[in-house]
């Protein structure tokens, strides 16, 4: 699940290709995550939140050009980090526990519109109460649709949990108190309502579920969503949270979503957390949602570490200061800090971008062009060597971008001269050396043309 999202990401990281970021290098790799996001179906202003993101972050910010896709990446990661985080987190059994030491039943209801797995979700969190010892009766609360009553009844029998329902027609509203009273007087633990569908556009119906949530007072008001109606999804959590204000939402048929970008959105617009996934129609399909799971199924699992950050040693206090001027709104990840760290600290970044080019460059062979990689051979260092003294500007296209790395072959084969180079420059240029292991790999080319 989620590989487009992936896919997405992984893309628009590779775009990057300057050492020192500027506003037209962060729009071009904006436009093409924007598409990408679009595809992914994360709502417009979700991206819009995200691209402002990383404006902020990375514009001016001068890295270790071969770090660039992972700084990228880390700030996108964080973004989303931060917006789940935002957005709380509700431990629905623990608070079952809870009510259930006040003697009093949790009542939980669930909304959507048809189809999007409700019913399906109640059934699956009753038997995940099952599974806990908690005890519970469902509402049938869904008078509306034919043949709704029998799909819940033939659950409730199954799971042999007691189901409360009246006939079609009858007031949702009752049904679900004629619930609450009798989980009071059986002192059950749990009270699961199921509700009709309803479109997000209908006043009458979304008035409907405003009344069975005055009517019984809902411990929690659960909004289920299909994650593969992509930005539909959207507007219809909007409207529900608009008319419910609901604690947090289920993404169902997460199993067969390739995007990823709804858990997204969701969350973003309503503010509330997605609690649980339905990855299946078995019982035991219903997994809590995992943050770090989820940005792990996005970007990957790679831990970012302190040096794929920019260097900056010359100047610790700045760090501190920095901490506590931070706009940011949630910031736990300490990595993410330091990128924007990397902000303050230019000077010195650029001079530990000149110890590293004390190094041996070996002469790189003449490899031949391989497809799709213009700059193949040539060290990274020697492509941002020749950048700097060249003031080249990154290739619009393949055909420049092989050009470019034709003139820095032949930079390198005379001897890398420095434009109007003096002996003495000549002199301090034979010092700089570095060894071939210290060397950083090359991940793909500078000018985003590698692995597109
Ligand atoms: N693959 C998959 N299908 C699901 C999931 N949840 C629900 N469904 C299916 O979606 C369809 C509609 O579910 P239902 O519970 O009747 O939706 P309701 O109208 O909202 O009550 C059914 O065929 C379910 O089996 C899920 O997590 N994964
Ligand atoms: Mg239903």
């Amino acid at each position: 699940m989620f590989d487009k999202l992936r896919n997405a990401f992984s893309s628009a990281v590779k775009s990057f290709g300057e050492k020192e970021l500027k506003e037209k290098d962060i729009d071009e790799v904006l436009f093409e995550l924007e598409v990408a996001l679009l595809e992914s179906d994360v709502a417009i202003e979700v991206i819009d939140m995200l691209k402002g993101d990383l404006k902020k972050q990375l514009v001016g910010v001068t890295v270790e050009k071969d770090k660039i896709a992972d700084i990228v990446k880390q700030n996108l990661r964080q973004s989303i980090s931060s917006m789940f985080d935002s957005a709380g987190k509700i431990d629905v059994l623990f608070n079952i526990q809870k009510k259930k030491e006040t003697g009093e039943p949790y009542i939980i209801s669930f909304m959507g519109i048809n189809g999007t797995g409700k019913t399906t979700t109640i059934a699956k969190f009753a038997n995940l109460l099952r599974e806990n010892k908690f005890s519970a009766v469902i509402a049938a609360a869904d008078t509306y649709r034919a043949g709704a009553i029998e799909q819940i009844s033939e659950h409730a029998k199954r799971l042999n949990i007691k189901i409360i329902a009246q006939n079609y027609g009858s007031d949702p509203a009752a049904v679900a108190r004629d619930a609450v009273l009798y989980a009071k007087s059986h002192k059950l633990d749990c009270v699961l309502i199921d509700t009709a569908g309803r479109m997000q556009t209908s006043k009458n119906l979304m008035d409907q579920i405003s009344k069975i949530n005055k009517v019984v007072n809902p411990d929690l008001k659960l909004f289920v969503g299909d994650a593969l109606a992509g930005n539909d999804t959207v507007s219809q959590a909007r409207e529900f949270y608009n008319y419910t204000k609901f604690d947090g939402a289920i993404l169902t048929k997460s199993d067969a979503d390739a995007r990823g970008g709804a858990a997204i959105s969701i969350v973003k617009v309503t503010s509330s957390p997605i609690l649980y996934l339905g990855v299946g129609q078995e019982y035991k399909d219903l997994k809590p949602f995992d943050k770090d799971l989820f940005l792990e199924m996005l970007f990957g699992s790679q831990e970012i570490t302190p040096d794929m950050i920019v260097h900056h040693k010359e100047k610790p206090q700045e760090k501190i200061e920095q901490k506590e001027t931070r706009e940011e709104k949630v910031v736990e990840d300490k990595s993410a800090e330091k990128i924007s760290e990397t902000k303050q600290v230019k000077p010195s970044i650029v001079a530990e971008a000149k110890v590293v080019q004390k190094e041996v460059q070996p002469e790189p062979k003449q490899i031949p062009e391989q497809q799709g990689d213009p700059f193949a051979g040539i060290a990274t260092n020697d492509i941002e060597k020749y950048s700097d003294l060249f003031d080249v500007t990154p290739p619009e296209n393949d055909n420049e971008a092989r050009k470019l790395a034709d003139k820095i072959r032949k930079w390198i084969s005379d001897g890398r001269p420095k434009p109007k180079e003096t002996t003495k420059e000549l002199e301090e240029k034979e010092e700089m050396t570095v060894s071939e292991d210290e060397r950083p790999k090359k991940k793909h080319s500078l000018f985003g043309w590698g692995k597109k």
